[in-house]
């Protein structure tokens, strides 16, 4: 907590998740957070998001309705069936534009690592 910089990026981060909370339906690219969509092709409903783990319930998007994600180039991220991050689960290491048909408004918790 003793150097600007990293002071200078919490406050953007902040920031950041403020204007994310205010535009759930035209989520903003950005180079280093997720872009979670409802429909494929990235289309629907979108939710932008930082590396983290997310359960659907918390994040204001109805359960079982993700269908395509934007990652930034060497992200990881899991999805998983059921809440709490239980059940199968599938990794995807780029973005996605259908997350295929075993995981199609399937998933309800995924992990985003940076
Ligand atoms: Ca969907």
């Amino acid at each position: 907590m003793s150097s600007w910089v990293q002071t200078s990026q919490f406050l953007v981060e902040d920031v950041y998740l403020r204007i994310c909370e205010f535009d759930h339906f035209h989520a903003i690219d950005a180079p280093n957070a997720a872009i979670i969509y409802q429909h494929a092709n990235y289309q629907g409903k979108a939710k932008t998001l930082l590396p983290g783990k997310y359960d659907i319930n918390d994040i204001g998007i109805e359960n079982d309705t993700l269908s395509s994600i934007k990652v930034p180039n060497d992200w990881e991220v899991t999805l998983y069936l059921h809440h709490n991050f239980t059940g199968d689960t599938k990794v995807f290491t780029s973005s996605s534009s259908y997350v295929g048909n075993d995981f199609n408004d399937q998933t309800s918790s995924f992990v985003l690592e940076d």
